[in-house]
């Protein structure tokens, strides 16, 4: 491709004239808003370690009160995107949550869509628009775009969870905002033992939240999927099962989608380069992952990030399985004509 003329090409008059009349010339900056052949991103290959995560959560514990964070939560930040803007790529948020025994994080809800995946302790709970999610190690907690959501916990031990969030999008297109709401009346349990038995009750079409049936993806119930998708001698490599909404068997929220991957002991996947950034956050196990140039060796609570169309070998170090819990923006990229995927070389 041909090298374009710069700025200091132009008369500096020249440019001052275009400036005064808010007009950029488009030739010097061509090549870096369409770069040749794959995009250029700021999101860098990046590792987050629980073990330096968790004594700096538990001492915002101590300095700042639930009433004076509302979240309690330290943000995941790609150092590619200058870390005051909070981004683990340009669509998705990463924080590590803690909720600490009889603390309570009020209702509220926001136009950006959420997750958690439990990392560590037992006793909270999350109530979306009435459903009560217990949250135990592993489990995936959907608290989409709109719905009320407060936290609870009755246990007694601190419980630490990550969040996924579209904020970054939705901020980026000046759709994000908060309200703030009212203690919730806990109205059930949940649906997901419908959906597990392949049936609902008769009265169940007549719901008002068709888009999200199902709040509760418990790890123990996955966990089962992947050993049984494992020991099946027909499936081949990789095992991994994505979350759905049950009804549609489409991707559980409209923007970020997840997976759960099971490495067996000493696997490798390698996985093809994709157009999409993707997280990936140790449910167990242990995890050597390498990412283009750059290589990390991740334990249980650990996550990672990758940019798009990078070349991805997830490999299993050790003599237990490793399962891996996975965000990417396909669902986003799909619904925009923008996903591909491409082969190894
Ligand atoms: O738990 O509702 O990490 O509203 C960021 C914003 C968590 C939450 C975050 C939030 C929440």
């Amino acid at each position: 491709m041909e090298q374009l003329a710069t700025l200091d090409d132009l008369p500096k008059r020249y440019l001052g004239q275009l400036e005064e009349s808010n007009l950029v010339p488009l030739w010097p900056s061509l090549r870096n808003v369409l770069p040749p052949h794959k995009p250029m991103p700021q999101t860098l290959a990046t590792a987050w370690y629980f073990k330096d995560i968790k004594p700096l959560l538990l001492e915002a514990g101590e300095l700042t009160p639930i009433e004076k964070a509302e979240r309690r939560v330290l943000v995941l930040a790609n150092p590619g995107h200058g870390l005051e803007n909070m981004k683990a790529s340009s669509v998705m948020y990463l924080g590590m949550q803690l909720l600490l025994p009889k603390e309570w994080a009020p209702s509220h809800r926001h136009t950006p869509n959420a997750v958690r995946l439990i990392v560590e302790g037992e006793g909270a709970y999350t109530t979306v628009e009435g459903q009560k999610c217990v949250m135990e190690h592993g489990d995936l907690i959907l608290t989409p775009s709109g719905l009320w959501h407060e936290h609870g916990h009755d246990g007694d031990e601190p419980v630490i969870w990550l969040d996924v969030l579209d904020l970054p999008l939705v901020y980026y297109i000046e759709a994000s905002y908060v309200q703030p709401g009212e203690l919730q009346k806990v109205v059930s349990a949940g649906n997901a033992h419908f959906y597990g038995a392949g049936i609902v009750p008769t009265t169940h079409f007549i719901r008002e939240n068709a888009s999200y049936p199902m709040m509760r993806y418990a790890w123990k119930d996955t966990k089962k999927v992947l050993h049984a998708l494992a020991e099946d001698q027909n499936h081949q490599a990789p095992i991994q099962v994505a979350y759905v909404n049950p009804e549609t068997g489409q991707d559980c929220q409209n923007i970020i989608g997840y997976s759960a991957l099971m490495l067996r002991p000493n696997e490798t996947v390698q996985l093809q380069p994709r157009s999409t950034a993707q997280v990936f956050h140790v449910i167990d196990g242990q995890l050597h992952i390498k990412m283009d140039q750059k290589e990390f060796s991740l334990s249980k609570a650990d996550t990672s990030c990758a940019p798009c169309f990078s070349h991805i070998d997830l490999i299993n170090t050790s003599d237990q399985p490793c399962y891996l819990f996975i965000a990417d923006e396909a669902p986003l990229q799909r619904k925009l004509g923008l996903y591909s995927v491409r082969e190894r070389h």
